[in-house]
């Protein structure tokens, strides 16, 4: 059985090159860096890799993360500016014994040295958004940009084995430096071959203090089926900082085990993901919230134009 789970409907085509690699028996590796890059070549994506948003200082840097689930290996990459697919470079990373996650200029040398190809990352329309928020945007205020959405994905080849990751420009804004959960291994993302693994969206300050993707994989571990282990996990953590923190801000995961069978967790009201299995057609669903329970919605063709033109626009 093959399958493989990403955040936000912007997955879609990538999920679809993703899904005919794991149908040709093509390895996890492959599937889960072909699924992602797709999304970081594509310019309208606004939040993830060419034409992502950029940070207070209008440099687009972007962070990614990479999990191997049979070798437990893992890569990645934060705060790089100027190389065309993070993913690529974090997965090449997760092949080193030691120097695994690389910040800054210390992650462009490595890129630079191992000859990923290099581009400038800042598309015109994201630096006309950048200037027009940045005259009313203060600190204060600090969202997670409406759209800003991280790429995460879950994938199980036919051969069992599993992978995790992520791809990210971060929150719109951020300030210089700033990591979120995204390269995080734990919290962006975390696989187990033995059980499953799990790749998180949302603001990243929020997410690494619940270690949410290990704690989905943990909760699978103990027998969850991955939803309840997925909403588990998200609503435990949600509550906890609404009462610890008086605060709780958007936080969705999406997870995978060994068997194929998958699920969902998020505090936002609605939340899109991409699913495709060996014996099930592509489908981008809409998770809602309706009477208290976690609903899934196939999106419609009317839904996918209107999320498409907001990106886009
Ligand atoms: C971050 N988790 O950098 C990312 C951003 C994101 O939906 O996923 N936004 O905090």
């Amino acid at each position: 059985m093959w399958g493989i789970i990403a955040t936000w409907a912007m997955a879609y085509d990538g999920v679809l090159k993703g899904s005919k690699l794991l149908t040709n028996k093509n390895s996890s590796v492959k599937a889960i860096e072909e699924t992602i890059k797709s999304v970081e070549d594509e310019p309208s994506f606004r939040s993830v890799g060419y034409g992502g948003l950029p940070n207070e200082k209008g440099i687009v840097e972007l962070d990614s993360g990479f999990m191997d689930g049979d070798k437990m290996s893992v890569g990645a990459v934060g705060g790089l500016t100027g190389f065309k697919n993070p993913i690529s470079i974090a997965i090449k990373l997760s092949e080193e014994s030691y120097n695994n996650f690389l910040v800054g200029r210390g992650a462009e040398e490595y890129a630079r040295l191992n000859g990923f190809e290099e581009k400038d990352m800042a598309a015109e329309r994201s630096l006309e958004i950048w200037r027009e928020k940045k005259k009313s945007f203060s600190e204060e205020n600090m969202k997670a940009y409406d759209g800003h959405d991280t790429v995460g994905v879950v994938t199980l080849d036919t051969y069992g084995k599993m992978c995790a990751g992520t791809s990210t420009s971060g929150l719109f804004m951020k300030r210089e430096g700033r990591v979120g959960d995204s390269p995080l291994c734990g919290g962006g993302f975390y696989v187990d071959s033995e059980v499953g693994g799990a790749a998180a969206t949302g603001v990243g300050e929020d997410i690494m203090k619940g270690c949410l993707s290990y704690e989905v994989v943990r909760l699978m571990k103990e027998g969850c089926h991955p939803q309840e282990a997925a909403e588990r996990a998200v609503i435990e953590l949600s509550e906890k900082l609404k009462r610890k923190a008086n605060i709780s801000r958007d936080i969705s995961v999406v997870c995978m085990n060994n068997n194929g069978e998958w699920g969902i967790g998020t505090n936002i009201d609605e939340f899109s993901f991409v699913i495709a299995r060996e014996d099930m057609d592509l489908v981008i669903f809409l998770a809602k919230r309706i009477n208290g329970k976690l609903e899934y919605i196939k999106a419609t063709d009317k839904w996918l134009e209107d999320y498409m033109s907001k990106e886009i626009k």
